[in-house]
């Protein structure tokens, strides 16, 4: 395969490990934790891994390892340093015994379904050291949670003689992890099941996960080509530019790009839920910021949308609520497409239906019938950035008639999500991954399973980050899934008394009025350290 510039220098770059994994590791243990929520009912649904303690590693004695092969998953959609996390863990088994295998399944976690792999050679490793993607094996959506799937699993992984099996998602995958390490450790199938926590959504994180991976270097990618577009907006002077950025549920994508480039809009998900706004509500926050610009002569601005907005909008997450009840009962379940979308709106009630019929048909359709595997709403695929903008066009001109106006109101949209989930990682995401991957090692080395690895103190030096392990359990709480409560691990959305948030809230009148626009350019991967080893803005914020 013919390849760039960039990947032959950047295969020579070694990430770097926390000092506790340099050498031979012990395991320091915590006291017995707790889930973050609903207690008794997650203790009773997992009895096997349940209460476990928190692990910290530090410097241990050498010790001799049995040859063991270890399996490895990449589940849900892609991030930035996937192919560093295989390339430490691959390191690091083969550390404990080079006769040590490493097996990828194919496609995601289908592919252990259907004893679909193949073994990561050290010569394909080599191949995909510090890149981008998760095309080594590829990735997939397949949620595991029948245990048919869990024994057509055991099957294969048997056969392989894999002892441990390591799951690369996020929360929903890392919530199918725990399912399967409980379900191998009833059965005493001898099994381990480790997670690793991946999304570019940066909502997988806790007291105990500081990032997922990904994050840094999607909001990077994304911050150069805002920059790009406010340096393009800000020379012709013209156009506002409407830009939706992926994240799913979570606005953390939005606010850190929003801190990285200064746009003059920038709008929260939560923040939208908290004050119970409405979709007129927002427009109007949006039209007002445009007509003051336009009132100074400046028809030209930025506004950043997170993905996931329109579900935050009370009116419409209530809407959801009942739509995913309706279509999860079995007479919904057995209908066509066209015949669900009758079947709707003949039992919502009435309120939800108002709001149903008020949103363009494109809208609700989507809103109404595509759910991915997990049951979410495929925010992805709903054009929240045109539906604001045409009605702040409608309400600009109502203003206009009304002489509260004066100004052009030209538009461009974009949709920034795929262009950042499979970047060259960033040094920041490279070393990180690398070292989750090389820790997952140490954590089945030492008999663990229902943990995720994780790395901590990550604002810090590398060779001060720490490495351990959190019991997945400890995460969960119950929620309501596809009509049924189910045990899942918490999402973390944007928290409006969080430094990044506050922060962000403190500067956003004067980044409105003013064109205070920041141009973070490329991500680099060589020169000055502060130019290319800087963790993103929101864990600068966090951890001040
Ligand atoms: P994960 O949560 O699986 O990491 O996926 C994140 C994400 O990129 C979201 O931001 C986005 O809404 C979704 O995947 C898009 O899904 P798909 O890749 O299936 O189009």
């Amino acid at each position: 395969m013919e390849k760039s510039a960039l990947q032959i220098a950047r295969a020579a770059y070694k990430p770097k490990l926390p000092k506790a994994l340099l050498g031979p590791v012990a395991a320091r243990e915590g006291k017995p934790t707790q889930s973050v929520g609903d207690q008794d009912e997650i203790k009773k649904l997992f009895p096997n891994t349940y209460g476990m303690p928190v692990i910290e590693f530090e410097a241990g004695e050498p010790q001799t390892y049995a040859p063991f092969n270890v399996g490895i998953i990449l589940s849900g959609g892609q991030a930035p340093g996937g192919h560093n996390v295989i390339s430490g863990l691959f390191d690091g088994v083969k550390s404990l015994n080079p006769a040590n295998k490493l097996y990828g399944f194919i496609l995601g976690p289908g592919g252990l379904v259907d004893h679909n792999y193949m073994e990561i050679t050290p010569e394909l490793m080599d191949e995909y050291r510090n890149t981008g993607g998760f095309d080594i094996i590829g990735s997939g959506r397949t949620k595991l949670e029948e245990e048919d799937q869990f024994e057509k699993g055991i099957q294969i992984l048997r056969q392989l003689g894999i002892k441990a099996l390591v799951i690369i998602g996020g929360d929903d995958s890392n919530t199918n992890a725990c399912v399967l390490a409980e379900y191998y450790a009833a059965k005493k199938y001898g099994v381990q099941v480790i997670g690793c926590p991946k999304t570019i959504d940066g909502d997988l994180k806790n007291e105990q996960i500081e990032t997922s991976f990904g994050f840094d270097t999607a909001c990077k990618t994304y911050s150069e080509l805002i920059g790009n577009i406010q340096r393009d907006c800000n020379s012709a002077r013209k156009y506002w530019h409407f830009i939706k950025l992926m994240g799913r549920s979570a606005s953390h994508i939005a606010l850190e790009c929003a801190l990285q480039c200064q746009p003059n809009i920038c709008l929260v998900s939560e923040e939208v839920e908290a004050k119970a706004m409405s979709l007129d509500d927002v427009v109007t926050y949006i039209a007002q910021a445009v007509a003051n610009r336009a009132a100074e002569g400046n028809n030209y601005g930025t506004v950043l949308i997170p993905e996931g907005l329109i579900e935050f909008v009370p009116a419409i997450k209530k809407l959801i609520a009942e739509l995913n009840d309706i279509l999860a009962t079995p007479e919904a379940q057995n209908l066509g497409r066209s015949e669900q979308i009758d079947f709707v709106k003949a039992h919502l009630a009435k309120d939800n239906l108002a709001v149903f019929n008020s949103l363009p048909t494109s809208v609700a359709r989507q809103l109404a019938l595509d759910r991915d595997p997990h049951g979410n709403v495929q925010v992805s695929l709903i054009e929240t950035e045109k539906l604001l903008s045409q009605m702040v066009a409608a309400k600009l001109d109502q203003w206009k008639k009304e002489g509260k106006y004066v100004g052009k109101f030209g538009t461009q949209h974009h949709f920034f999500g795929y262009e950042g989930r499979c970047a060259a990682p960033s040094n920041y995401d490279a070393d990180y991954c690398y070292s989750l991957g090389y820790n997952a090692s140490r954590l089945i080395a030492n008999g663990k399973t229902g943990y995720m690895s994780v790395i901590k103190n990550t604002t810090a030096p590398a060779t001060d980050w720490v490495a351990g392990g959190v019991p997945i359990t400890m995460m969960m709480n119950m929620e309501k899934r596809n009509g049924k409560m189910k045990p899942v691990i918490r999402k973390a959305l944007v928290e409006l008394d969080g430094a990044p948030f506050k922060y962000f809230a403190s500067k956003r009148a004067e980044w409105a009025k003013q064109t205070a626009y920041v141009y973070p350019g490329p991500i680099q991967y060589w020169g000055p350290s502060e130019v290319c080893d800087q963790t993103t803005k929101t864990l600068q914020l966090e951890h001040k």
